[in-house]
């Protein structure tokens, strides 16, 4: 199948809540969204990108560049039927992960719906719904934080992620245990610690979590391995798993209990399936995280969860956890027991509302063939 056209809208969606973690704050989405033509079908795919270099090195502004000018161009004239196809030419690009991931989505749900089946059957899932949690912000007081704990229990949500920075851990934790005494949580610091903390994450030893994601560097696997010698709470590594290879390192290192999935980090579903398999074949379970994602990036991801070692809640909340209104029809909703369902549709199994996407555009390209 060839292309003969790609356009990328870059949108800009605001938060119902901000998001606001140990390094900064998150109002809006400033995605790049990939939609991709041709032999009468169409796909869409989701680079959840932002304005500053924060997270991740990249930008909406450095994955329309990556997109224009090294990664669309040599992809008019190729005969694509599978992810395999793309390999050779975008692993020609070094880095821009999250620049690839919204061109694969975006293939792979083309190639999906003009075969008539699901994104979540192209990749090899086996559940029809995935357990999610729902991932909270630092905010002003622990009041604050819980009231919104409390709202998102009772919408069915089964396990709390809580984010944490220095002077905003060990005393919310101990809070939130006397106030939640059986809620499954955990807590994710995004690189906000240093091994010289290991006596903060003993003492958090005490409290029963989940998990730990990412305490230590965003480019660090080796120390992660030395504090997770000395504590008893599985870690997770999120920022610092870019491709099979470090996978493969954080569990000959031991480096943590876990690993955080996200495509956009790795490079695209080719990618992160790949990641799932080395640590299914070492016995290491995986999650899916989020980017808080519209709703194209949220169902492509729910996709990917459905893979069998996907054995932890998700960061893949219900749409209007994080919008008013989403891009998608119809928008992901929770169940009661706290999943969400994987779409059986054809490609990502959802629509996209194009007029509401041109309304949110702040910058398009189109490109075509020849
Ligand atoms: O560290 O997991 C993270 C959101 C944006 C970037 C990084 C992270 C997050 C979240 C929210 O924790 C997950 C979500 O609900 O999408
Ligand atoms: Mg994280």
């Amino acid at each position: 199948m060839y292309i003969d056209r790609i356009t990328l809208f870059q949108i800009s969606l605001p938060l119902k809540i901000p998001l606001e973690v140990s390094f900064g704050r998150w109002t809006h989405r400033q995605a790049v969204l990939v939609r991709v033509e041709g032999e009468g079908a169409e796909g869409w795919g989701e680079c959840p990108t932002g304005a500053f270099p924060d997270y991740s090195c990249e930008t909406y502004a450095t994955v329309l560049y990556a997109l224009e000018h090294f990664l669309v161009p040599p992809l008019f004239g190729l005969d694509i039927t599978g992810l395999d196809d793309l390999g050779p030419t975008l692993g020609r690009v070094r880095g821009h992960p999250f620049a690839k991931t919204g061109l694969e989505w975006a293939i792979l749900d083309w190639l999906a719906r003009a075969g008539g089946v699901s994104v979540a059957e192209k990749l090899g899932g086996v559940r029809s719904s995935v357990a999610t949690g729902v991932s909270l912000g630092i905010e002003a007081d622990v009041g604050k934080l819980f009231a919104h704990v409390d709202r998102f229990l009772a919408e069915g949500y089964r396990r709390i992620k809580l984010k944490i920075k220095p002077g905003w851990d060990l005393e919310l934790v101990h809070a939130f245990r006397r106030r939640y005494p059986q809620t499954p949580v955990m807590l994710d610091a995004n690189s906000a610690y240093t091994l010289a903390d290991v006596s903060l994450f003993q003492a958090l030893d005490e409290y029963d979590l989940m998990m730990i994601e990412q305490p230590l560097a965003h480019d660090d696997i080796y120390f992660h391995s030395l504090l997770q010698a000395q504590i008893c709470t599985p870690l997770s590594l999120d920022e610092s798993i870019h491709s099979p290879g470090h996978a493969a390192a954080a569990i000959a290192l031991r480096a943590c209990g876990n690993i955080n999935i996200k495509p956009g980090r790795m490079g695209g579903p080719s990618v992160a399936a790949r990641v799932h398999d080395i640590c299914r074949d070492a016995g290491l379970p995986v999650w899916h995280g989020g980017m808080l994602e519209t709703g194209i990036g949220r169902v492509a991801n729910i996709a990917m969860a459905s893979l069998p070692n996907f054995l932890l809640p998700a960061d893949l909340s219900a749409s209007d956890r994080y919008w008013e209104d989403d891009i998608i029809e119809p928008a992901v909703t929770l169940n009661p027991n706290g999943t969400v369902d994987v779409p059986t549709g054809p490609g990502i199994g959802v629509s996209v509302r194009l007029n509401f996407v041109e309304r949110l555009t702040e910058q398009k390209r189109v490109l075509s063939r020849g």
